[in-house]
């Protein structure tokens, strides 16, 4: 393995918060970037930290680094991914990527004056003002304020999705290619099922033309927002992973879930269900599984799928928890299995850096060994200096790779395997367009978070 720079982004300022997602610019590669440079926060009541926020800022940048435009956006605008998701789509179909996110104008906590926002990707001129709806106004702070824009297609056709709500009501709305109201449904806190995810996979998941959008464990159909399928009606919960993979042998396709809150008795913690409803395994009779994710790390590219179980810890200053149990399980089995990395589970973000369709794992922050990249047994092989921003395939060469802060912490760079050579399980993992789209909806969410959306499919 050779760790090479492949593409160096410099935002021209120090870093703090920074979000990215994939856009393309008609026969050019482009790199939408959110960021400040303060901390990002939370609008959750115990969570939320406005200590040193700074102005957020949008720029779209072509492959070669260069920067095409950057704006700074109104005070109004809290650096925080709930608050100011960003997705570059193309919903006019000219092969140019807009920029859609929620800015802003008012007070940071306004209602009256945030908005989607439609920006040419090309030159960052503002093209469309849409009223953000303003559903969760009555709704406390944690639930108000978590919106979320994703998109996805119906036929074709693009559809994009902007929601509002995650613990309680939940509120969604798809739109057609020139912004006309295609559908909205709405998810009332006291109807039964699952509520939403902090991450949102979108795939066709049942191969019918229409993308389906992981609402937590259920389905939403892009196409016109019905339910296609509830994975687990008689659970309440939120689940912190919700994550799609392949049975490379059969082609089938599991979904993999982690479950924070809602414990419910009779219920398990981590479930892994079968693509077209039902339970294939399920695991730990309680706890808040706090993160989570699949490797292929066994022999013969078998996944194992991590979870990591926390437990809050009372203090008189802060929201404070203590793990207590990382578990690795055969992924399509549920069994137990052995795995002793150099490194604690949860701390590890698998990526197949040399595109052998094994996952190598990068450490992220906050550990002795960060930036350490360990094989798929767990041990040390290479070292790369970089705050992680995000994981997946973001480039064309082969392989997947990392985007970082570097040193500097002024600019970002994508590294990746300079040896790497696409094996049958990268080819495999190509054909379904999850690997290269979701890294369009790394600005929306919790999808940048570890390798937790990058590691599906
Ligand atoms: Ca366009
Ligand atoms: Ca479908
Ligand atoms: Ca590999």
């Amino acid at each position: 393995m050779r760790l090479v720079s492949l593409n160096r982004y410099d935002l021209g300022m120090p870093l703090g918060f920074v979000r990215s997602a994939n856009a393309d610019l008609g026969n050019r590669k482009g790199m939408l970037f959110l960021y400040s440079d303060g901390p990002a926060t939370d609008p959750g009541e115990e969570l939320f930290d406005y200590r040193g926020l700074k102005p957020v800022r949008l720029a779209v940048f072509t492959a070669d680094g260069t920067r095409l435009w950057e704006k700074t956006l109104p005070w109004g605008v809290i650096a925080g991914p709930w608050f100011v998701p960003a997705v570059p789509f193309d919903m006019d179909g000219d092969g140019i990527d807009e920029i859609y996110y929620v800015n802003n104008t008012g007070a940071p906590f306004s209602f009256m004056h945030r908005k989607l926002e439609r920006l040419d990707g090309l030159t960052g001129e503002v093209t469309g003002v849409w009223h953000w709806p303003e559903n969760t106004f009555n709704e406390r702070l944690s639930l108000c304020y978590r919106f979320y824009i994703v998109a996805g297609y119906a036929h074709g056709e693009p559809v994009l999705v902007t929601c509002q709500g995650t613990y309680g009501n939940m509120y969604l709305q798809g739109w057609s290619g020139g912004m006309e109201k295609r559908w909205e449904t709405v998810i009332a806190a006291d109807d039964p099922g699952p509520r939403a995810s902090h991450m949102t996979p979108v795939l066709d998941v049942n191969g019918d033309g229409v993308d389906e959008l992981f609402w937590g464990e259920r389905l939403i159909s892009l196409d016109d927002g019905h339910e296609v399928l509830n994975y687990a009606p008689e659970y309440n919960g939120h689940s912190d992973v919700i994550t799609p993979f392949l049975d490379y042998e059969t082609g089938k396709k599991y979904i993999y879930t982690c479950r924070e809150g809602g414990e419910t008795e009779g219920q398990k913690r981590v479930y892994t269900f079968r693509a077209e409803g039902g339970v294939a395994w399920s695991a730990v009779d309680h706890g808040h599984m706090h993160t989570g994710w699949g490797a292929n790390i066994l022999p013969g590219f078998r996944k194992v799928a991590m979870a990591m179980r926390e437990h809050f810890v009372p203090d008189d200053t802060g929201f404070n928890h203590e793990v207590d149990g990382v578990f690795y399980f055969d992924a399509l089995t549920g069994e137990p299995v052995e795995f002793h990395p150099a490194v604690r589970g949860d701390k590890l973000y698998p990526v197949d850096l040399n595109g052998d369709g094994y996952h190598e794992f990068f450490v992220g922050e906050g550990e002795e060994r960060s930036g350490d990249i360990l094989d798929r047994e767990g041990k040390p092989v290479d070292h790369l200096p970089v705050g992680c921003i995000r994981i997946g395939k973001m480039t064309d060469h082969p392989g997947e790779q990392i985007m970082g802060v570097g040193k500097d912490r002024r600019s970002v760079e994508i590294w990746g395997d300079a040896d790497a050579a696409d094996g049958a399980i990268m080819k495999m993992r190509y054909r379904e367009p999850y690997l290269h789209f979701m890294q369009k909806l790394m600005a929306t969410g919790y999808n940048s978070v570890g390798s937790q959306a990058a590691c599906g499919m």
